[in-house]
């Protein structure tokens, strides 16, 4: 929660968790230039570092105005000397030096070009730089050492780097709804990632997908899918299976670690998103674009769209949406609250108290969330 005092000072809460964070950003360019150094030290392997800017650029987004002299921040916590003094800077100047400099180094720009493409991270990155390799036609020219995914991303790299509106989400979370519904009656599909903060716009679709029948939902992932490629709304899809060993077959503890990768099986796909809304708008006579793959023609009626699909079983579905909300750095230190503050271990499946060797169950949960 944060207060405001009197005298131009902040109370801002030290985990993200337990403050309000609006949508709207009073301090966009402070946020973004943290973001630049965050993003430039995850870049080059320095988790720790890339953690501490990231967490200053969330204590910023959390104030309720606009930052305007560098002593406003002495109240608030998560800020370094490194974040303030490059506040301070663009504070002053309107723009940092450092910043400014990261922003135009080949490698930075390198970099982040190819850690936009769907399926390559910092170390495949980083691998193209030193290799030489500095634009997506350089890895163009050599597709056969690209993964399946990492070539489906580079034909359909502009449209998945297009931020996906609200009304898209909505409509391809119907569209699975509806193949759920046929494959399994009763199932639900929960529309979840930054649109379910409230997000008007994100880079992905987020669904997560159940049924209250507990093990109704086993095999139903690959029936979705199959059905989804049969109407010719998939351009890729890979499938990971589940392999998470439920607490009931082992009486180990869960494993710490502090990944926030889960195990329920998912789908990773790209969506054919045809009807695009506008297309609505043009009455019963003109003739309705649906989905259509990929041609080279000039005039497109579809766009290229990344989903995550993930399948829960009901008894885990209240852990698996909080942990898919985000963002990344609220579950962070939901987590980190857990451990340190609660002595409980939290993650995507479960809530376990580690002094108590208990697992929290959530048998009516979900009704009583879905009440609220
Ligand atoms: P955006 O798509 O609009 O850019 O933002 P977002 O929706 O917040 O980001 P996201 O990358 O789609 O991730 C949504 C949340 O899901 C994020 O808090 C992290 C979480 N998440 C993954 N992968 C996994 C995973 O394997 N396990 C768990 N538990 N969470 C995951 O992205
Ligand atoms: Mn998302
Ligand atoms: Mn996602």
């Amino acid at each position: 929660v944060s207060v405001e005092k009197p005298q131009d000072t902040w109370l801002v809460a030290a985990y993200a968790c337990q403050r309000r964070s609006p949508l709207p950003n009073n301090n966009q360019l402070l946020t973004d230039a943290l973001e630049t150094l965050a993003e430039e030290a995850h870049f080059c392997g320095h988790e720790g570092r890339s953690l501490a800017f990231s967490r200053a650029s969330s204590v910023l987004k959390a104030l309720p105005r606009t930052v305007r002299r560098v002593q406003e921040l002495d109240s608030l916590p998560c800020l370094g000397e490194h974040s303030k003094r490059v506040i301070q800077e663009v504070l002053e100047d309107g723009t940092s030096a450092e910043v400014e400099t990261i922003r135009q180094s080949e490698k930075y720009q390198a970099m982040k070009l190819f850690t936009k493409i769907f399926g390559v991270g910092v170390k495949t990155a980083h691998q193209w730089y030193q290799e030489g390799r500095r634009t997506l036609d350089d890895l163009r020219g050599h597709p056969a050492q690209l993964s399946k995914e990492q070539q489906a991303g580079l034909i359909h790299y502009e449209d998945l780097n297009t931020p996906v509106k609200r009304a898209d989400a909505e409509a391809i979370g119907q569209v699975v709804r509806e193949a759920v519904n046929k494959c399994l009656p009763g199932a639900s599909v929960t529309l979840t990632g930054g649109f379910r903060r409230g997000k008007p716009s994100g880079h992905d679709v987020d669904l997560l997908i159940t049924h209250p029948v507990e093990g109704q939902e086993a095999g139903l992932l690959k029936k979705v899918i199959a059905c989804l490629d049969q109407q010719g709304f998939l351009l890729y899809h890979s499938i990971h299976r589940n392999t998470f060993e439920s607490l009931e077959d082992s009486d180990q503890e869960p494993s710490s670690h502090a990944s926030s990768m889960d195990q329920y099986e998912r789908c990773f796909s790209i969506f054919c998103l045809g009807d695009l809304p506008g297309d609505a708008q043009e009455g019963a006579g003109a003739e309705k674009p649906s989905r259509v793959r990929r041609t080279s023609g000039a005039s497109r009626f579809w766009k290229a769209v990344r989903v995550d699909l993930v399948v829960t079983p009901y008894s885990q579905f209240p852990f698996a949406l909080l942990g898919w909300t985000g963002s990344r750095i609220f579950e962070r230190d939901l987590r980190r609250f857990a451990k340190r503050e609660k002595k409980m271990l939290l993650n995507s499946h479960t809530l376990y108290h580690l002094e108590q060797s208990r697992v929290y169950r959530f048998p009516q949960g979900i009704e009583r969330m879905r009440r609220k």
